[in-house]
């Protein structure tokens, strides 16, 4: 009987620990858990190599990846292909960054199915409308209706199987609005179906995620992304019972910087000589994407090859 081959590389990539973990028992552990950003095949496999359980499907570093805005400027179905590439490529978690649900509550459900399908452990929907704009991006962030985003919410749940992990992603803070009304939000939303709540701030500090933690005291997990309050060491995290930390865009910056520098000294050495050192080696390429397991199969299924 023949075997099935794994393509491209799973089991020969993956410490095989990391394989069996899923999303839901990552967010609903009492250790502090992280998600690493990728966006692309590659950039999950660096991270799954790198010992992380799981992984955050960046809506700004998949649409920066394409060359576009966080702005819905990528469609949803290019956000679905790049997932199912960063599936194929490792074999742990991916929490997908759904943005708003790319529309109503329709739009949101085909998304969330489409993505289960292509083998996403689950997705984060904002109750932003669409099209939606980075967080971090001006100050025109105007928050859905509660009931409205609330239906999205079911939409989904209704939708996905039972281990599909839905986050419901607040962005009261972001929009400038009270700690209250982001409480009241986070209510709804658990009502609504959700597993876990995202509490997104862009403030430099953590006081805000910190007084949200402590006042909604984990009635649902709460996940947050650091981007801003970098500076907060992750032991404030821990004290303060938060579930999910996601580093959010950082293999994504580190190839903006490793790439800027790579091509500014080519372009003015006008050679590769100097760099050879400072790039990885193919052979680390070659790893990543499990040329191994293809020279295998090929042993198996070509012919034999005659002098
Ligand atoms: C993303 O990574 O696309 C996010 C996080 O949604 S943020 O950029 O902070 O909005
Ligand atoms: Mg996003």
């Amino acid at each position: 009987m023949n075997k099935a081959i794994s393509i491209p590389l799973s089991a020969d990539v993956l410490p095989a620990t990391n394989a069996s973990t899923t999303l839901r028992d990552l967010i609903l552990s009492k250790e502090l858990a992280f998600l690493m950003e990728a966006h692309d095949g590659l950039s999950a496999a660096i991270a799954a190599r790198a010992g992380f359980k799981g992984l955050w499907a960046s809506g700004l570093s998949i649409s920066s990846a394409l060359g576009y805005r966080d702005a819905n400027e990528a469609s949803w179905t290019q956000v679905v292909n790049v997932v199912e590439c960063m599936v194929d490529a490792t074999g742990i978690p991916v929490l997908v960054d759904g943005d708003s649900g790319f529309g109503n509550f329709n739009n949101a459900r085909l998304l969330a199915r489409k993505l289960e399908q292509r083998g996403a452990a689950g997705v984060c929907l904002e109750d932003k409308g669409f099209p939606k704009m980075n967080s971090f991006v001006g100050d025109r962030h105007p928050l859905a209706d509660i009931a409205e985003f609330s239906g999205r919410l079911k939409a989904v749940k209704d939708t996905t199987g039972s281990d599909f992990v839905l986050v419901a992603r607040i962005e009261a803070l972001i929009a400038g609005h009270s700690l209250d009304e982001a409480l009241h939000r986070a209510d709804a939303y658990t009502q609504a179906g959700a597993d876990a709540i995202l509490i997104h701030s862009r403030k430099a500090v953590a006081d805000e995620i910190l007084a949200f933690a402590n006042e909604w005291s984990n009635k649902l997990p709460v996940v947050i992304v650091p981007t801003k309050y970098y500076k907060t060491p992750v032991s404030a995290f821990r004290s303060a019972g938060i579930s999910t930390v996601i580093w959010a865009n950082h293999t994504m910056r580190a190839a903006i910087a490793g790439m800027r520098d790579i091509c500014g000294r080519i372009q003015s050495e006008e050679s590769i000589a100097g760099i050879e050192e400072e790039v990885a080696a193919l052979e680390e390429l070659f790893d990543l994407i499990g040329y191994d397991e293809l020279a295998r199969a090929e042993e198996r299924y070509l012919p034999k090859l005659t002098a």
